[in-house]
């Protein structure tokens, strides 16, 4: 590890950090028994370091019955057994900080799991109750109030209400196991000001806020006819007295937020990042974009736009646990990224992908800001597609079994590729299969070798962390042929990718950095391949 100790390091860290997100359950089995766990995770910090990342970002980890994977949080302050515990978790963090590796977990305010000790009082308490005003609690419509309270449909498809033996519905904009919080009500505030405390006083650097901009409801949880303005629970104008305060709880601690808004509005998003708001957001709209020189560099002008009035680094994500993984979906004729657009049996080119992936990988390392690499990225780990009877994904059973969910992008770490269940540590078959493919990925075949993804990343990383230009700051578009991207950073660090047919001379008395992919005989920069170059 090259750099200061953390406790002297840059308050700014988060302005360019390289964030790591483990998934946890599909990460590495530390016990065997099939599940992603804590000991899984503490035995490839090594991985970690040599691949340069300065933070982890944990999905969560809380008890849950996983119906969600763990986004339905039966308790915030308890492990799950599964994963571990919470020593384990507190000596895990202090691990990672000892190794100049921050870490930033996962809360999920919009909902708690059916388990929560909450709901089950609501529910016993019964219509009424004082217990029930922590939900969305209503009567249904109809004769005998047999018709849901209101027209919504849910972000994972289907009616979000469920029906009570007593008569009541209740709100879920997710899977019935995961009821909607209340958040006009101010325990639903206060505890989770004393989770976000508790947490930081555990030495987390930071906190992922899940579906951040879902919260807040209009109390009279209107019918939605498209195209109302205010949306009745996307995007509230009271989320941000919400996030206010979080953000002096942080202040005290030095620590920073991530919100997940997904919001393709960017004016509306980035109001989220004014100055005593949130730090950072992740920039979906980078990560939906297709493989496209001119949609991708307005996407990033536009991000880069939209930030700069409230001083917010912009985040680039190609991948997460929610979306198909990147190699699958640059290799498909639709490369951008839609929720309903996801189908079985999609034709796939991997070898253009993966290409594309690469070029994709050294463009966003090198754009101003923080970066977020979901694991198996680093692997060119493809999507999987996973047999229906295997799958686990409420999206997937939600959905009637038309959309393929999202466990094809959480399929278990390959690590060893000569081990059983390519070295994820399970004595039994992992909770989601692994496909025959799985061990030629294997993180320990592409460590030895120089074309590798695994070795591009590590290079990509390394670069970024010992060369000047990369991170926060400018960046200027330089001229290029039509379906050629290039910058410069500053310091005369330069980008270009090209995306079209006719290879690209790289500008002269330059410097090779690294590329994505070989040059041609003529020194040129091939289709899907990017550069990095010193001028
Ligand atoms: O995802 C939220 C999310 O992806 C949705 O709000 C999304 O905008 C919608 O499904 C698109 O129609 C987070 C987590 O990342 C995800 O894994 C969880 O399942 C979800 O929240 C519920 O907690």
């Amino acid at each position: 590890m090259e750099g200061s100790p953390l406790e002297s390091a840059d308050r700014d860290w988060w302005r360019n950090a390289a964030i790591y997100q483990v998934y946890v359950r599909s990460f590495a089995d530390g016990d065997g028994d099939g599940t992603g766990d804590l000991a899984g995770v503490r035995s490839r910090l090594p991985y970690l370091v040599e691949l340069g990342v300065d933070a982890l970002w944990f999905t969560p980890w809380y008890l849950s019955p996983l119906a969600d994977g763990g986004y339905d949080v039966a308790d915030y302050r308890t492990i799950d057994p599964a994963f571990g515990s919470l020593a384990e978790a507190e000596k895990l963090i202090a691990e990672a900080r000892e190794l100049g590796i921050r870490s930033i977990v996962d809360i999920v305010p919009n909902h708690v799991s059916d388990q929560h000790v909450w709901f089950r009082a609501a529910l016993a308490a019964g219509p009424g109750s004082p217990e029930r005003a922590l939900f969305h609690f209503r009567t249904g419509r109809g004769a005998h109030g047999e018709i849901p309270p209101n027209d919504w449909v849910g972000e994972f498809g289907g009616v979000p209400w469920t029906r009570l033996d007593d008569g009541e519905w209740y709100l879920h904009l997710f899977a019935p196991e995961q009821p909607d919080l209340n958040w006009e009500h101010p325990a639903v505030r206060q505890e989770h000001e004393d989770v976000l405390r508790f947490w930081f006083e555990r030495g987390v650097a930071g906190v992922r806020i899940d579906s951040a901009a879902l919260l807040a409801k209009d109390p009279a949880l209107p019918d939605f006819t498209a195209g109302q303005d205010p949306h009745p629970y996307i995007d509230l104008d009271d989320l941000h007295d919400i996030y206010r305060s979080w953000r002096s709880i942080a202040d005290e601690y030095d620590a920073v937020f991530v919100g997940e808004v997904w919001l393709p509005d960017t004016e509306r998003f980035v109001r989220y990042l004014r100055p005593d708001e949130l730090h950072t957001a992740f920039n979906f709209n980078f990560l939906t974009c297709p493989w496209d020189a001119d949609l991708l560099r307005t996407a990033i002008d536009r991000t880069l736009a939209e930030h700069a009035p409230v001083g917010a680094p912009a985040t680039w994500v190609l991948c997460n646990h929610d979306v198909t993984r990147t190699v699958t979906r640059y290799g498909r004729a639709e490369s951008g990224f839609d929720f309903a657009a996801k189908a079985f049996g999609t034709p796939t080119d991997l070898a253009l992908g993966t290409r594309r992936a690469r070029a994709g990988a050294l463009l966003s390392l090198a754009l101003p800001g923080a970066l977020y690499v979901y694991q198996g990225e680093e692997l060119g780990l493809p999507e999987v597609e996973i047999a229906r009877d295997r799958i686990q994904d409420p999206m997937h059973l939600r959905s009637g079994g038309v959309d393929p969910g999202r466990d094809g992008c959480r399929v278990p770490m390959p690590w060893t590729s000569d081990a059983p269940y390519a070295g994820f540590g399970s004595d039994v078959e992992p909770w989601l299969p692994q496909p025959a493919s799985w061990s030629s990925y294997a993180a320990d075949l592409q460590s030895g070798d120089p074309d590798s993804m695994l070795t591009l990343y590590r290079e990509g990383l390394r670069l970024r962390r010992t060369e000047s230009g990369f991170g926060d700051g400018r960046l200027s578009w330089l001229d290029a042929a039509p379906g050629v991207l290039a910058f410069s950073r500053t310091g005369g660090l330069v980008c270009v990718v090209n995306f079209a047919g006719e290879p690209a001379p790289l500008p002269g008395h330059s410097r090779v950095l690294l590329t994505s992919g070989p040059l041609d005989d003529a020194g040129r920069l091939p289709q899907d391949t990017a550069a990095w170059l010193r001028i």
